[in-house]
């Protein structure tokens, strides 16, 4: 669509607002960007938007008169839709889009998008691995952390960009339309912003509402909401399970992941020789395999690929083996649920660190997933007590505290013995203690490594 001359308004000042002024700039358009914060600093706006850029920047209240001769509203992720201004905008008759229609409105080339309440980040890397190994021009977006308007401009026709899309940015897509899509699995999440699950399924479900017969979409066979979902979608559909042989799609067969198309049963890679951890990842490369393979990536490229790949910092991420004690980051465990993964993901006798800031959860269901596994609990930060008072409900008493993350990584390899894991997996923030669960991921991997 050309917009030169267009009046647009971009809503949101986060990394997608921005990148999407960028964007805008360069197609001749009127842009307006709006931002809810009062507390936003219209210099530090500005000095995130290229100098020469001509945008006029309205921060805090809302004034009716702003949607005058506006075209089109482009929307920020973190907007829900039915924010006051948003439903003004469509009474007006105002196009309305999310920052990744923009980008698919300008981008070229071949389109992966990936979506699911769990796993995306980690299966949208690896596809971007694999591709990066058999394509020269592959970009990696989207809700991992890179705008897809930043890289929308740069797109050739022989560009394959690979998208994370979380629910919130496929609220508003309007012809976005990727040659393969993946949705991983689908259980309870931002309840608070689609109010009904029934709601949260259409809206995941909806990545595959511009595709065509001819395109692919990826599916978790055992998913129920999945499963029946590729009965009726329309495009090609691949499934894969990590419990049961399928007909077709990919499975484990024993250790190995098999894909069996149509016509060739296809071994891709035994799980012992993955670097990744955990059934939820066997599913996460069978998902990766299967998009890449939609887009013609050769089995040998695909093979190594998986091989390679070390998994995304701070998830369940290998540090080093030490004594033969083997250590991993899951800083990004940041509440019970990602923890119980990480937990389920140790096959090895575990000591488990956790513990941060109070975010008033419960960690019922974090200690009944120990099991025999976990060893040892070395609690810190503002939850440690209540963590302990839980852990002891069940009859865990193996808990140590630690003043410091360095002092729980020294208590858990006195404690450690051959053949033990080392998880940090706290179920908590970390802004009790550190700046971001990143900072402490760093720190826990400086920590090991210093032992
Ligand atoms: N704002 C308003 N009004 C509102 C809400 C927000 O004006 O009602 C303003 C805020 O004041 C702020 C800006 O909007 O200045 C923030 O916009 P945003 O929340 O959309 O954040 P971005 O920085 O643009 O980041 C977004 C995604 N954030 C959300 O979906 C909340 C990032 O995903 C994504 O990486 C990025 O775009 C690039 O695509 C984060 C996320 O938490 C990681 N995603 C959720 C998840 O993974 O569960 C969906």
């Amino acid at each position: 669509m050309d917009l030169k001359d267009k009046k647009v308004i971009v809503v949101g000042c986060g990394i997608s607002g921005i990148g999407a002024v960028r964007l805008l700039s360069q197609t001749g358009a009127e842009i307006l960007l709006y931002d809810e914060n009062q507390k936003l600093k219209t210099e530090e706006v500005k000095a995130k938007l290229p100098k020469d850029c001509s945008v006029t920047i309205q921060i805090g209240e809302w004034k009716a008169d702003i949607l005058r001769e506006v075209d089109i509203m482009i929307v920020s992720p973190g907007i829900a839709v039915d924010a006051p201004y948003i439903r003004m905008a469509k009474e007006a008759g105002i196009l309305i889009w999310g920052e990744i229609e923009l980008a698919y409105q300008f981008s070229k080339g071949q389109l992966a998008a990936i979506t699911g309440t769990n796993g995306k980040t980690t299966t949208t890397a690896l596809t971007g691995e694999i591709l990066k190994a058999a394509r020269e021009d592959v970009y990696v977006v989207g809700n991992i952390g890179i705008p897809y308007t930043s890289i929308a401009l740069e797109t050739k026709e022989e560009t394959v960009t690979v998208a994370e899309i979380s629910s919130f940015q496929l609220e508003t897509i309007w012809k976005f339309a990727p040659q393969v899509s993946a949705i991983l699995n689908i259980t309870p999440d931002h309840l608070n912003r689609h109010k009904t699950m029934e709601n949260y399924i259409a809206v995941k479900e909806s990545i595959t509402k511009n595709q065509t017969e001819n395109d692919t979409c990826v599916l978790n066979y055992e998913d129920p909401i999945l499963r029946e979902f590729g009965t009726v979608v329309h495009t090609k559909t691949v499934f894969f399970s990590s419990k049961r042989k399928l007909e077709r799609g990919l499975y484990l067969e024993g250790e190995e992941i098999i894909y069996q198309t149509d016509t060739e049963r296809i071994p891709i890679v035994k799980v012992s020789d993955m670097q990744l951890v955990g059934i939820h990842n066997v599913e996460n490369v069978m998902a990766a395999v299967a998009i890449a393979f939609a887009l013609g990536v050769s089995i040998e490229v695909i093979r190594k690929a998986v091989r390679e790949f070390r998994g995304v910092e701070h998830r369940v991420e290998f540090v080093c083996e030490k004594d033969g004690i083997v250590y991993y980051n899951d800083s990004k465990g940041t509440n019970p649920d990602a923890s119980i993964q990480a937990i389920r993901a140790m096959s090895r006798p575990t000591l488990l660190i956790g513990g941060g800031y109070d975010k008033q959860s419960e960690f019922d269901s974090y200690i009944k997933e120990f099991g025999e596994k976990v060893k040892l609990l070395v609690l810190i930060g503002a939850t440690k007590e209540k963590i302990a008072k839980t852990a002891r409900k069940y009859g865990f008493d193996a808990i140590l505290f630690a003043d410091s993350l360095k002092e729980a990584v020294q208590l858990c390899r006195e404690h450690a013995e051959q053949g033990d894991a080392v998880l940090l997996s706290p179920a908590c923030a970390s802004w009790d203690m550190f700046q971001s669960y990143e900072q402490r991921g760093i720190l826990f991997k400086e920590y090991v490594k210093a032992l």
